[in-house]
This record gives structure tokens, C-alpha cells and sequence, in this order.
């Protein structure tokens, strides 16, 4: 009889065909007729009892055996056998055999199952953001609820062990008690080895146009695709607790849940990385995380062993000047671009590929912090990154960010005089630009920190057909790792079953049991080939994920290609392309990391390393150490092919102000008794409408009264909330509040810091006293960033400070870098 194919599978080349393979069964046919009539258990009539069903049983279970045999004889021979060698069949693998069971129950693993119910459940709907669907499963909500152990018996005193008498001994009996004191002990998880603080939201990725002209990735098929994702954002070196603003790298990992499987483009905001081989990595965060004798200092790389490591490692040299920049402390996750670091390939459905680099940049624009202001924040909000998240998205201000692709052949690559898989290398804008290809809004927190955000397992293994490798031996390295490091983290390689991990297209596989298995298999069949369940879950041939093929005839070597031993000319390139401002800052970053640096000849090691980035800058931190500038470090290369390029605007943060204006700054207007009422009023509708969030500080929380009677709640302290909190400050009239305002210490720090910060300040009517108390009096002339209104012209004061404000910074005002 001939080959009946299942009929959703379309895509199945003829090549499967396979001689003698039948229709289901006539007899399996019969067989399912009687099994509803045997296993009916509802009563047969008025009074009456089910039919025995055992005997019933027996001759379904007869019958299925009989059906299998003719199932399974369907499948004489492994057709694709012959085709498991040779060049062509890897580059095209076939589609495997299958044959049709005729009836889910003919590869169940019992007959009491009622065929064809769905719990074998189904494909996701395609195109839609339906990461929340999943989720909703195992969403719990406890409104009108009474309490109930694990086992879901209610539990009727919360309060008291049991006892032998009231104030007799406690009962090992408790089941209660035990059950609860027993996952409470368990309730801490491994956190990750690097990037253990974060925080995560979910949103979508639309696609601006199809891009299958480079890649079949399900995301990029055609213009308007939606894909769900979950992006998480970190620090590298600190603890789950430590604060967010240290100076460090940040993660930017982005889970795609595409038609096609989970694609998850792990990167950082910054598109170099320390070293080069994966080899290193474990040396490298040795080195950076808390020195072992001790375990200090937290969140920090300004130590000895992080400078040894690095003033050794000469292909560090590019990665700490981006580290040492303003990207390190930036302003808020929604304001730094982010990058897949690595040289990545797209394949089309032709098979052809091309190399590729992966951008994210904010509608927000890149904005950051200075470092004075990094360090109290620390102090004053060590959730400051987390809260400014959550907070925006609570609002509904999405955070958006575009992706763009720099597309290049390999062809090309061998051009550069770098080498793309030397992930210390970046390719210049200049050289390939930047081609927009889609946007992520994310527009959801999550519902549960742990569930979702901590519990989250991004891995550079999960790509998806159209995205592939390039030999970056680092890639390679983390291709490995994250999945391993999964297991210990979340105890068990069943991570791919938590709901935030679990893809939207559908699992099949032949990987049973584990540590917290969710999936109940169905049938006796975990292996392939086979032919008891009919083939299936088959090979998906071209249809599926196929390697590109690579060619490769070389020695068998560890060793680096020749371009990677040229450690500076991209570190020189950074430099030269920074404005004034921002040398200024990585000159103090190095000043204040290598200070902290016990060991003198560390530091000089490290200088006569910047000594062959920029004389000027090596100059300037030798200064600032206090030392002579010493002479260059040897290079590894002395005659490295010349750079293309020696500047990129683009490198500069200054480069993308954003589209959003004052959208989501936090913007302090202190408060007093007294304070001039009507202008506040009339400001804070201006700023709230321009899309500023006002906060009344005074100094306690609470009503003030304001000089004709009316009230104004303040909502924050000067105390609970410092000047480093907001973006900018605004100084009230009325001369009652002002006097008093000018007699409270906290008063003049708010003002010093939110002027030596470089933001901006506008002072209404009386307020001015207070500039001139705080000494910034001479700067009220010529600093862009210093206004002055009388209360009555609030409305046109108003679109001048938003004005200012969307200017982020004054830094012409920062003419004094070592105090940054
Ligand atoms: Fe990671 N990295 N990494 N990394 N990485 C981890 O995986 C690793 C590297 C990055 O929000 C770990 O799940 C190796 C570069 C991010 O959950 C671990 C190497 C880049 C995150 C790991 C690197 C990154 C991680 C720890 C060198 C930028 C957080 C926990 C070969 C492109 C993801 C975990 C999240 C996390 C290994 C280098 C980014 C141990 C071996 C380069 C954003 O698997």
C-alpha cells in the first residue's frame, strides 16, 4: 500500500517516500469504534451500570498490538540511512521517514488516555505577542484565596506550631510547619557567575522591512513581523545585591521568541570585549570579581588584581577605554546602545550567508552619569537603574530601541586590516554602516522578579535558521558555557521548561527524565530512528536549522591569527573620536581606577600601555598618579597594516541626543512653607505635559502650605532623596520658603551637586538668593544651564529650562575634571 504523509507536513521532500508503507490499519479502525462503547464509564440507562470494561480493555489492548505491527512494518528500512554521508546530504539533510499513526492513541503510552484531547497540545499562534498566553498558565493569584500547603489542603492557623500543650514542645508531626520552614530554606538560587545584577521586561520586535535577501530568520520575514521578546539588562562584576550604577559594562540580552525557536542575541553596550579567547575568561573575571583573600572590593574593577591582569593583557587596552568612557555609567538602561559584540552570519534560504554585526540605539538616546554622581547614587538608590525601568514602563513611557545590522561579505572582511573574528575589534561605522532593520518596544514588567527576570537563561547557543556563527574563538567558548552554567544555576538541564525560558514553538524531542521534568511524554518511544511511533519527532531536513558550511583545511592548532596581535589602533581610535569633555572623563576614570591599584609598578605598567593608545592621555593620568610618564610598553607588532580610518563621530555618546526630550526626567522642585504657590502650579503643568515628572521635595514629606493657604504635598525629602537623583532642579519664589530653604543644610548640597553634575537649574523670583548662598552666583551670566523667571513669566521660563533640559548637561560647566 502506499505511503500516506501526514498532511502538515508540506515541507517534506519526496525523498522520504518509502516503499510498503501502508494506511492505518483497517483493524485499528475497528478498534477505536469499539474502545468508545468498552471504556464508556457513564451509566447505560436508567439504574443501569457501565459494561464491565476489562474484558474490553484486553481486546483494545490485543488490537493496538496487531495495529502496531502493521504501523511499524510500514517502515521497513531507514530510507535516509543512505544519505547520512558525504558533502552534499550535511550541507542538505533529508527530511526523516514518518510514517501516519492513523489515531494519537497508537503511540500513546496507555489506552486509558482519551485520544486526541489536547494535552498534547499545540503549535503557538504565530505573529502575535504571545510570551503572555504562556505565562498566564502559571500566573497565581491569591485574591479571595485561603491559604493551602503545596499539596493544596487549606491550612487553618498560619500563625502557631503544633504543640504538646500551649506551652508544651513542638511536634515533629507539624507537616504545616515543616513544609513551610523547608522551602524557605531552599528559597536562594545559584546567581550567575557574571552579570548577577539585573533587571528584565518583556515587549516585541518589529521588523521595518523583510530582510530575506540576507537571512531566512523568522523575525526578519517580512515587513511589520512581530516577535515577542525579553530583554535583561546588567552589570557584569557585582553581586545580585550590589548597587546599579558602578562603572562596569553592561549586559544587554534580548530573548527572541520566534516562530521558528528562541533566538537570543546576548550582548553588552559596549562592542569590544576584554580579551580574544574564550581560554581567557575564566582569568579575566578571576581577576575582576572580588580578590578571594578578602572578598572586596564589591561591584568594583579599581583594584590590583583587575590591573595586573589587564596592564598584561595588551588586547584589553580598546575594551578599557569604553570602560573608563561615560558608557560604563550610563544615565538609565533605556539610554545605552547595545551590541552583539561577536561577527555573527546571516543565511537566506538559499543558503547563502554574509557576516554580520547587531546594534541596539535608544529613541532615548545615549546618556550617562558622572562619576561623582554614579558614587552617591550607589548610596542614595542602589536600585537606580532598576527603578528608573520599571518605573517607565509603569507609566507606559516604553523604552524603544532600533536594531541595525552592518552587513559585509567575507570577501571584505579579508580587506580590513583587523580581523572580524577578533571580538577586541569593532568595524568602523565608517567602513559598513549601519542598515535599520526593526525596533524593540518593551512595554510590560515583569509579574514576579524571580519567575521571569532571575530565572531567565539566555545562551549565544540558541540561534535559529537564518542566524549562524562566525569562528570567533570567544563565541565559540560561550556557545558552551551558558547552557552549562544553566545546570548549577537552575539545577537541572530542564531550565528550557520554565515558563520564561520555553519557546513558543513547539519542543519535540528525544531528551527525557532530569532534575524537575514539566513535559509527560506520551509512548514508549525516546529514540530515533524509529519506526514504533511512526518516525516521528522526525529530522526536519532543509527545513530546519542546517550548520553553514564553513570550509576549513587547516592544521590543527591553539594559536591566534596574525591581526589579532595589534592591541591599540581601535583603543587610539576611541580616544581620538571622544569631544574634549569625555577625554576629560576617561582620563579621571584611569586617574581614580589606578589610584585605588596598592601596587605602583601595576600602574605604570598600565600607563605605559595608554602611552601607545595617546601621549596625552597617558600624560594626563601619569599626572594625575602623581608619576613620570614612563615609556611605552613594547608591542606586540611594531608594523601592524595601517587603520583605515583614525576618527568616528560615532563613537561618541555625544553622537545620539535621542528623540524624546525631557520624556521621563525626574525634575526636583523644593518645597517650603511659604513657597509661591501659583507659579509651581503653572510649572509643573508645563514640565508634566512636556513629559517631565515633577517631584515636590521639601525638607520632610508631607503638606506644605504655600503663601496664599493652599497645600502642596511633597512627595520626597531632601533627606530621602539627594540632588543626584534627579536630572534637574527647580527653585521656588516666595521668601518665607526661601528663608527657610536657605537655613537647611541639605538645601545648599542639593543645589552644589545638581551644579557641579553639570544639570540644569532654574531659580524663580526669590529662589535666585538661594544660587547666590550655594556661590554659583558669577555663573548665572554666561551658563547655558543656569535660568533665572520671576514667578509671573513661569509659562515662558517653563520652555526654556525643557529646552535646557533636553540638552542633558551643561558641560561647559565642567572645567574641573579631577573633582568629577
Ligand atoms: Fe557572558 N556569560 N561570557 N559575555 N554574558 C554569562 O551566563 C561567558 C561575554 C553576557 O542577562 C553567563 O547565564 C563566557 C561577552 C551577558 O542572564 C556565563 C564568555 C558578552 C550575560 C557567561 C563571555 C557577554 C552573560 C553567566 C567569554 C557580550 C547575562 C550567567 C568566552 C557580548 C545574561 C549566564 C543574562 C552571562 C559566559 C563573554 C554578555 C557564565 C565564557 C563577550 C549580557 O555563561
Amino acid at each position: 500500500m502506499p505511503l500516506r504523509l501526514l498532511p502538515h507536513r508540506a515541507f517534506l521532500s519526496p525523498v522520504v517516500s518509502m516503499p510498503g508503507c501502508v494506511h492505518p490499519p483497517t483493524p485499528w479502525r475497528r478498534i477505536m469504534a469499539k474502545k468508545k462503547t468498552g471504556r464508556s464509564s457513564q451509566p447505560s440507562g436508567k439504574g443501569g451500570k457501565s459494561a464491565p470494561a476489562a474484558l474490553r480493555t484486553n481486546d483494545i489492548v490485543a488490537e493496538q498490538a496487531a495495529a502496531s505491527d502493521d504501523f511499524v512494518a510500514a517502515m521497513p528500512y531507514n530510507t535516509i540511512k543512505e544519505q547520512d554521508h558525504g558533502h552534499d546530504n550535511a550541507v542538505a539533510p533529508p527530511a526523516g521517514p514518518t510514517t501516519e499513526p492513523g489515531s494519537s492513541a497508537l503511540t500513546a503510552s496507555t489506552m486509558t488516555e482519551e485520544p486526541g484531547t489536547s494535552k498534547t497540545g499545540g503549535p503557538a499562534r504565530l505573529g502575535t505577542n504571545a510570551t503572555v498566553a504562556p505565562l498566564d498558565r502559571v500566573r497565581v493569584d491569591p485574591s479571595d484565596q485561603p491559604l493551602t500547603t503545596n499539596q493544596g489542603v487549606r491550612i487553618g492557623d498560619n500563625q502557631n506550631t503544633l504543640k504538646a500543650g500551649l506551652r508544651g514542645p513542638s511536634l515533629l508531626e507539624d507537616f504545616i510547619l515543616r513544609e513551610k520552614i523547608t522551602h524557605f530554606d531552599h528559597e536562594r538560587i545559584p546567581e550567575r557567575i557574571v552579570h548577577a545584577r539585573g533587571s528584565g521586561a518583556h515587549g516585541y520586535f518589529e521588523a521595518y522591512d523583510g530582510l530575506t535577501q540576507y537571512t531566512r530568520a523568522a523575525p526578519f520575514a517580512e515587513k511589520g513581523k512581530i516577535t515577542p521578546v525579553f530583554a535583561r539588562f546588567s552589570t557584569v562584576a557585582g553581586e545580585r545585591g550590589s548597587k546599579d550604577t558602578a562603572r562596569d559594562a553592561r549586559g544587554f540580552a534580548v530573548k527572541f521568541y520566534t516562530d521558528e525557536g528562541n533566538w537570543d542575541l546576548v550582548g553588552n553596550n559596549i562592542p569590544v570585549f576584554f580579551i580574544q579567547d574564550a581560554m581567557k575568561f575564566p582569568d579575566l573575571v578571576h581577576a575582576l570579581k572580588p580578590e578571594p583573600h578578602h572578598g572586596m572590593p564589591q561591584a568594583g574593577s579599581a583594584h590590583d588584581t583587575f590591573w595586573d591582569f589587564v596592564s598584561l593583557s595588551p588586547e584589553s587596552t580598546h575594551m578599557l577605554m569604553w570602560a573608563m568612557s561615560d558608557r560604563a555609567i550610563p544615565r538609565s538602561y533605556r539610554m545605552m546602545q547595545g551590541f552583539g559584540v561577536h561577527t555573527f552570519r546571516l543565511v537566506n534560504e538559499q543558503g547563502e550567508s554574509v557576516f554580520c554585526k547587531f546594534h541596539w540605539t535608544p529613541l532615548q538616546g545615549t546618556h550617562s552619569l558622572v562619576w561623582d554622581e554614579a558614587v552617591k547614587i550607589a548610596g542614595a538608590d542602589a536600585d537606580f537603574h532598576r527603578r528608573d525601568l520599571w518605573e517607565a514602563i509603569e507609566s507606559g513611557e516604553f523604552p524603544e530601541w532600533e536594531l541595525g545590522v552592518q552587513i559585509f561579505t567575507e570577501e571584505q572582511a579579508d580587506g580590513f586590516s583587523f580581523d572580524v573574528l577578533d571580538s577586541t575589534k569593532i568595524v568602523p561605522e565608517e567602513l559598513v554602516p549601519l542598515t535599520p532593520v526593526g525596533r524593540m518596544v518593551l512595554n510590560r514588567n515583569p509579574d514576579n522578579f524571580f519567575a521571569e527576570t532571575e530565572q531567565v537563561a539566555f545562551c549565544t547557543a540558541h540561534v535559529v535558521p537564518g542566524i549562524d556563527f562566525s569562528n570567533d574563538p570567544l563565541l565559540a567558548g560561550r556557545i558552551h558555557s551558558y547552557a552549562d552554567t544553566q545546570i548549577t544555576r537552575l539545577g537541572g538541564p530542564n531550565f528550557h521548561e520554565i515558563p520564561i525560558n520555553s519557546p513558543l514553538a513547539p519542543v519535540q524531542n528525544n531528551q527525557r527524565d532530569g532534575m524537575h521534568r514539566q513535559a509527560v511524554h506520551r509512548g514508549r518511544v525516546a529514540y530515533e530512528p524509529n519506526s514504533l511511533a511512526g518516525g516521528c519527532p522526525f529530522q526536519a531536513g532543509t527545513a530546519g536549522f542546517v550548520s553553514f558550511p564553513d570550509a576549513h583545511a587547516e592544521d590543527k592548532v591553539r594559536g591566534k591569527p596574525e591581526k589579532f596581535s595589534e592591541h591599540y589602533a581601535q583603543a587610539t581610535l576611541f580616544f581620538e573620536s571622544q569631544t574634549d569633555v569625555e577625554k576629560a572623563h576617561i582620563a579621571a576614570a584611569f586617574r581614580f581606577e589606578l589610584s585605588k591599584v596598592d601596587v605602583r609598578a601595576i600602574r605604570e605598567r598600565m600607563v605605559s600601555s595608554l602611552v601607545n593608545v595617546s601621549r596625552e592621555l597617558a600624560a594626563e593620568v601619569a599626572t594625575g598618579l602623581g608619576m613620570e610618564v614612563p615609556d611605552a610598553m613594547p608591542k606586540a607588532v611594531t608594523d601592524p597594516e595601517p587603520p583605515e580610518i583614525t576618527e568616528s563621530p560615532a563613537l561618541s555618546l555625544m553622537a545620539r541626543p535621542g528623540e524624546t526630550g525631557i520624556r521621563t526626567r525626574q525634575i526636583a522642585v523644593l518645597v517650603e512653607e511659604g513657597v509661591h504657590h501659583a507659579s509651581l502650579v503653572d510649572l509643573h503643568g508645563a514640565l508634566t505635559d512636556a513629559g517631565g515628572i515633577v517631584h515636590f521635595v521639601g525638607s520632610r514629606v508631607g503638606t506644605f502650605v504655600g503663601d496664599s493657604g493652599e497645600k502642596i504635598e511633597a512627595n520626597k525629602s531632601m533627606e530621602n532623596s539627594p540632588a543626584v537623583l534627579f536630572d534637574a532642579l527647580v527653585l521656588p519664589d516666595g521668601s518665607d520658603a526661601v528663608q527657610t530653604l536657605a537655613a537647611n543644610g541639605h538645601t545648599m548640597e542639593f543645589i552644589k551637586d545638581q551644579f557641579r553634575h553639570c544639570k540644569t537649574i532654574l531659580a524663580l523670583g526669590a529662589g535666585r538668593e538661594l544660587l547666590e548662598m550655594a556661590g554659583i552666583g558669577p555663573a548665572m551670566q554666561e551658563d547655558p544651564g543656569i535660568l533665572l523667571a520671576d514667578a509671573g513669566g513661569v509659562t515662558e521660563g517653563a520652555s526654556t529650562f525643557i529646552d535646557a533640559l533636553t540638552a542633558h548637561r551643561h558641560f561647559s560647566r565642567d572645567s574641573d575634571p579631577p573633582a568629577k
